[in-house]
């Protein structure tokens, strides 16, 4: 029996084994054998998960059933999906075999029931059924529109609209955000590299100590996971002195804006207000900083512009629409050379959030992910430690007051949890 020893083989010394109460353990071990010493922990922030994932057939299928539950406005499924999905990412080998799961957290019926089809005959029959549907399809290309929800996406297909030209063919009028999403979708659906993000940065940085000499920027999102490609570039920027980020936000959009870096942006004021709003819901610490929603322009590096167009040009213009997808595709072409070109730049999701100071360590850690790291934590410190945890304070609701902290290790040692790296929150 393979089951969840893997896992503590896995774990390297000094690695968190124990901090779930043996109470608790018992309870998700339903299945267990009294002999086996199960010790996957049921949260998600109580295990170190790495990049590195040996289950990637099983990961990918039950992501999609996650990805569309979401996309079906059924949170409580999706939930149940991601988290079964991160219990296999933290497995040291390839599961063979359904005696191999025994014991370990989070995995229901359904979750089960497709995996044991994929180890039985290659392919989960459910999986396969919701690739190829239409409404998921149509699901996925009208919310891969920047600027296009779930609820967006359903109204339109309920109307017949399933792809791109039918929803430039329809009337609707399209919200600034969504004509942007319109026009860049080629762009905005390629996978960001680490290189594209590190560009963004360097022009980011200049832009903000330009306007505040002394402001703080790091990377956050999945990039600081070590991720390789993102959807989007997510940054958080500070000033060490409590105050002086009052009013940052617009003086970096200007100062991007004048020099052509931006192809659309959209930023919200900071609502927070901890003596107003008291400790935050959960679910509502996403919105409350100083955001702007970006769709950056960024210049292709020159030498790698080169290497596309001489490639490109070998295909017939045509060729190159069909490569690059449906439509909207930007590609230049010399009427009286018939020689296709590719535009100099391309359009990149970029987000920009401003935390005060004293919050910084809190929305490092909120925005560094993963999402369900994330929910993971706040679902651990509100059910098991009577604690609300947002991005921008933690709350003990049994001491009634604040918690502060300065670092993301203090905030984990508040919660009771052993500190993991960004590199092993990829849950
Ligand atoms: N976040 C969260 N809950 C959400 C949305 C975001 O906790 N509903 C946090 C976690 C990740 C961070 O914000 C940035 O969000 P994304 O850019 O969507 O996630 P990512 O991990 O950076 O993914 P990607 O690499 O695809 O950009
Ligand atoms: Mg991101």
């Amino acid at each position: 029996l393979l089951d969840s020893s893997w896992y503590t083989e896995s774990m390297k010394a000094g690695h968190p084994v124990e901090i779930l109460d043996r109470h608790k353990l018992q309870e998700q071990q339903v299945n267990e054998s009294k002999d086996v010493e199960c010790i996957v922990p049921s949260y998600a922030c109580q295990r170190r998960t790495t990049l590195e994932n040996h289950n990637t057939v099983l990961t990918d299928a039950l992501s999609l059933l996650a990805e569309n539950a979401e996309l079906n406005d059924e949170e409580g499924r999706g939930v149940a999906f991601r988290r079964a999905t991160a219990v296999l990412k933290v497995l040291p080998k390839p599961v063979t075999d359904m005696t191999q799961l025994r014991g370990l957290p989070c995995l229901g019926g359904h979750s089960l029931r497709v995996i044991k089809d994929i180890l039985e005959n290659g392919a989960s029959s459910e999986v396969e059924f919701t690739k190829q549907s239409e409404r998921f399809k149509a699901l996925k290309v009208l919310t891969g529109i920047f600027g296009v929800g779930a609820k967006t996406a359903e109204r339109w297909i309920r109307e017949g609209i399933h792809s791109l030209h039918q929803l430039q063919d329809s009337a609707h009028t399209l919200n600034r955000a969504q004509k942007a999403g319109l026009e860049h979708y080629e762009d905005l659906n390629q996978p960001v590299t680490k290189a594209e993000g590190d560009a963004i940065r360097e022009v980011v940085e200049k832009a903000v100590v330009s306007v505040l000499p002394g402001a703080e920027i790091t990377l956050i999102g999945g990039f600081r996971r070590g991720k390789l490609t993102g959807h989007d570039v997510d940054f958080l920027i500070t000033h060490p002195e409590e105050g002086r980020e009052v009013g940052l936000m617009p003086k970096v959009v200007s100062w991007l804006e004048s020099k052509g870096f931006l192809l659309y942006q959209k930023t919200t004021g900071n609502s927070y207000l901890e003596s107003k709003d008291g400790p935050a819901r959960p679910s509502s610490n996403m919105d409350r900083f100083e955001r702007c929603f970006s769709i950056f322009k960024l210049p292709e590096d020159a030498k790698q512009g080169t290497q596309q167009i001489e490639t490109l040009s070998k295909n017939t213009p045509e060729h190159m629409c069909s490569l690059a997808g449906p439509s909207l595709v930007k590609v230049e072409v010399n009427e009286s050379t018939n020689c296709a070109k590719l535009k100099p730049w391309r359009a990149v999701r970029v987000d920009l959030v401003v935390a005060p100071f004293s919050q910084f360590a809190f929305a490092l850690l909120g925005w560094t992910g993963s999402k369900l790291f994330e929910r993971e934590l706040r679902r651990w410190a509100g059910h098991e430690k009577a604690m609300s945890l947002s991005s921008h304070a933690l709350y003990d609701n049994k001491q009634s007051k604040y918690l502060r902290a300065s670092s993301e290790e203090e905030i984990f040692a508040h919660l009771g949890l052993e500190y993991f790296p960004p590199s092993e929150r990829n849950a």
